[in-house]
Parts: structure tokens; C-alpha cells; sequence
């Protein structure tokens, strides 16, 4: 037997009775069980998953279980967990105080190394989540414009603020609905969507809102229909309809930025958005949010201008310190060619198996992100995404799951790859593939 298939019998995850126990209890004082919808495995079935602690490329469970990591907290980790030296800046941040809610010299050096790496951001401005740094790009496109009406694209997500929780349409442009109770009809209706990769439907959308539409805001990479590259020329052409019609282009690059590159998607695809939000990696694990842009734009922010945004632990020195180490071990020579190697030979290989298995398994991956689609048509937009066999994947991730390997819960995210990712835990994971490939 395969030194990796002793090594994955022998982690073979045997029970998940305390994640089940856990679970109950939790259920008891958090909705749902989990602090974040996505983590309650609904769009998979069974129970989540409860975590102890996380190395490199693993993550142990409760019982005791382990596991490779594919999820890297839905992005974040793309160094790995508990990264030697992240954790060391953590700690002489932490020794120094938490939190101060005043300036400090290391958020004026993450401002300038976050421009350096971007620079279509002139100004860049942090807060604590992806979801803040979208909700707040959009008030200052708004306050900029003087426009009220948005665009997202139809399975795009950009966090839970009300403007954004607004269900996609048939895939062309149709007046947005909410996605979520609470949000009101008008809100919506400010809110458009139109199908991705579609760009005469988005110039049909300019066209029937001529003046009225103040920013489009998109996933360079749609990372939350699963990964979804966008088609040729398609970047180039929002980039166009949007400065014709005097609207800010808005790259969320919360999932995609320091993943696909070091500047983000926009830096492989060499198109310059408006404005730009991040998250996820730029924290290093913690909680760090941003978003930046044209200076003009950005003087719009208060107190410099009159578009209001705040929060307490905005810049906080613990998170800065962790975004500030990871960004300068993402910006050591050979980190992206390392990912793209590795997530090269662990996607063709999925693809391998399972055409050796008459599988219909149609991956889409763009560097270290990526998302296996059960069809046998290609995945380029939320309806086509919607067409592939969901039911199927929830059978292989709960396959590759008692295989020791740890798949996002749902069809509609993207995996993720990390330096820690080495040959082993490839190995392992073909290895796991093979046999839940054969069970489907
Ligand atoms: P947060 O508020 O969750 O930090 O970021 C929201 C957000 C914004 N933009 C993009 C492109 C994102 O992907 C996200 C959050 N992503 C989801 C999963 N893809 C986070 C997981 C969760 O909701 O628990």
C-alpha cells in the first residue's frame, strides 16, 4: 500500500461523536449552531464539522480526527495554519496591547505596502470585515456619483449587508428582490443583477438606466457561485460600459486579492477597477477588512469628506500585525509559482480520476482557488453552476470528508490551495478522491 494510503487509512477520520455532541449544544444558544451560515453543512447534509486546531495544510477535529484543509478558513490561509511567523507577529503585536482606537505607525505602513500592492488604490481605508469594506465602497460610490442604483451580478455574494442580500434574477437584468428577510423592497429595488459573463446584458442594463447607475460591483474571479473565471475580454468590457456611463467600477477582491496574485485579479487580468475591497488573506486570519481607490473617490471618506464610515477596531494592531507579516510572506519570490504548481497537479489529477471513472466532473480554477462542478457542460455563470449535480457533490464531500479530507460544504464556493499544500497532502487527497470517486 502507498505510503499516503497507509498514512490517509490511518487518519481515516473514525468517529465525529464530539463535533455531533458539540453541535447539539451549540444549537442551544447560537441560530443554527454556528456563527456563519455556510459553516452548518446544509448545502451537504450531516452535521459540521467541530475544530481543535489547525498546522500547515491540516486541521484536527474535536474527536481527534485529521484532516487536509481545502476550506483555509474560506480563504484566508493561504500561508497555511498557524503559520510559524504570523503567529510570532501576533504575539509581539499582543504583548504591546490589543487595541487602542487611535492611530498607530503600523496601520500608516499597512496603508502604504496594501497601495503598493494595489495600485489602483491611491487611498485605502481598513475595517473589520469583507463585508464592511463592500457595504462601505458602495455608500462612497453613492456619495461620489449621486446616483442610488447598483449592479451586482446574478450568484455574486459580497457579505450580509442589506444592499448586497439581494437574490439574482432570471440572469438578465431584472430590479433586484430580497435575498433575505429583513431586507426591504427598497433597498432592493436599488439593487440590479445581471447574469455573469454577459456583457450585452449588462450594456442592456446601462442602456434602460442611462445616469442612474452609481457603481457595479463584482467578483474579478466569481469565487461564491464556485469558482467561475470571467470569459476573454469580458473585465475589459465592464471597464468600458462603466467609465462611459460615469459609474465606479468596484473590483471585490475580498476572496481573490493576494490569492490569484500578489495584486489581487486585477494585476493577472490587467484591468484597473474604480475602487477595490479586500479581506480575508490581507488579515492573515484575523479580522481585517479594506477598501481603497481613485483618490478623488476615496477623499469622499470622513472625516476628509462627507460619506460616513466608522468602526472601533478598525486598523487593529493584532490584525495589521498579522496582514502586514502575511503580506510580506506572500510577497517572497516563488510563493504564486509554488500554488499554481501544486493546484495545477491536484486539479488535473481530480480531473484524471475522475474521467477514469466516466465521472462528468468539470473543474474551473484560476491559480490557487478552485471548484469541481458535477456536469459535463462547462460553468460559467450562476445558471449553468445551478445545473450540475449538487446532489452528487454532497455525496463526495461527505466521501472525501471520511477520507480526511476537508472540502468547502457547499457546491457554490471555491477550494483552496496553500503553501503548505505539499506533495503529501496531494497524495493524500488523490488518494481519498480515488476511492470517493468510486463510491459515487
Ligand atoms: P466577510 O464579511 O465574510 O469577511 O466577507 C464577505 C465577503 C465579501 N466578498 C467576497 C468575495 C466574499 O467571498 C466574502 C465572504 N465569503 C464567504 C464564503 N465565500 C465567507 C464565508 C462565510 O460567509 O462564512
Amino acid at each position: 500500500m502507498k505510503a499516503a494510503t497507509a498514512a490517509a487509512a490511518k487518519a481515516m477520520p473514525s468517529n465525529r461523536e464530539r463535533s455531533r455532541a458539540l453541535f447539539e449544544e451549540a444549537k442551544q444558544r447560537i441560530p443554527g449552531g454556528v456563527n456563519s451560515p455556510v459553516r452548518a453543512f446544509r448545502g451537504v447534509g450531516g452535521d459540521p464539522v467541530f475544530f481543535a486546531r489547525g498546522k500547515g495544510a491540516y486541521l484536527y477535529d474535536v474527536d481527534g480526527n485529521e484532516y487536509v484543509d481545502y476550506v483555509g478558513s474560506w480563504g484566508p490561509l493561504i500561508v497555511g495554519h498557524a503559520h510559524e511567523e504570523i503567529l510570532d507577529a501576533i504575539a509581539k503585536a499582543a504583548a504591546e496591547g490589543t487595541s487602542f482606537g487611535a492611530p498607530t505607525e503600523r496601520e500608516v505602513l499597512f496603508a502604504d505596502e496594501l497601495c503598493r500592492a494595489v495600485p489602483s488604490m491611491e487611498m485605502v481605508r481598513l475595517v473589520s470585515s469583507g463585508t464592511e469594506a463592500t457595504m462601505a465602497a458602495l455608500r462612497v460610490a453613492r456619495g461620489f456619483t449621486k446616483r442610488d442604483k447598483i449592479v451586482k451580478i446574478d450568484g455574486g455574494y459580497h457579505g450580509a449587508s442589506d444592499t448586497l442580500l439581494v437574490a439574482g434574477g432570471s440572469g438578465i437584468a431584472t430590479l433586484g428582490i430580497p435575498g433575505s428577510a429583513g431586507v426591504t423592497a427598497g433597498t432592493a429595488a436599488d439593487t440590479l443583477t445581471v447574469a455573469w459573463n454577459d456583457e450585452a446584458a449588462m450594456r442592456a442594463l446601462f442602456a434602460a438606466n442611462d445616469g442612474q447607475i452609481a457603481a457595479v460591483i463584482v467578483e474579478p474571479i466569481c469565487g461564491n457561485i464556485g469558482c467561475v473565471p470571467p470569459a476573454r475580454g469580458y473585465l475589459e468590457a465592464l471597464r468600458e460600459i462603466t467609465r462611459a456611463a460615469g459609474a465606479v467600477l468596484i473590483f471585490d477582491e475580498v476572496m481573490t486579492g493576494f490569492r490569484v496574485a500578489f495584486g489581487g485579479a486585477q494585476a493577472r487580468y490587467g484591468v484597473q477597477p474604480d475602487m477595490t475591497t479586500l479581506g480575508k488573506i490581507v488579515g492573515g486570519g484575523l479580522p481585517v477588512g479594506a477598501y481603497g481607490g481613485r483618490r478623488d473617490i476615496m477623499s469622499m471618506v470622513a472625516p476628509l469628506g462627507p460619506v460616513y464610515q466608522a468602526g472601533t477596531l478598525s486598523g487593529n494592531p493584532l490584525a495589521v500585525a498579522a496582514g502586514r507579516k502575511m503580506l510580506e510572506l506572500c510577497g517572497r519570490p516563488g510563493t504564486y509559482e509554488t500554488l499554481e504548481r501544486s493546484s495545477a497537479a491536484l486539479v488535473d489529477g481530480l480531473g484524471a480520476l475522475a474521467a477514469k471513472k466516466g465521472l462528468a466532473l468539470t473543474s474551473n480554477r484560476v491559480g490557487s482557488m478552485f471548484t469541481g462542478f458535477f456536469s459535463d457542460a462547462a460553468v460559467t455563470d450562476y445558471a449553468s453552476a445551478k445545473k450540475s449535480d449538487t446532489a452528487r457533490f454532497g455525496k463526495f464531500f461527505h466521501a472525501m470528508l471520511d477520507g480526511g479530507i476537508y472540502l468547502a460544504p457547499s457546491q457554490f464556493e471555491a477550494a483552496f490551495v496553500s503553501t503548505a499544500h505539499d506533495q503529501r497532502a496531494i497524495d493524500r487527497t488523490l488518494d481519498a478522491a480515488a476511492r470517493a470517486f468510486a463510491a459515487l
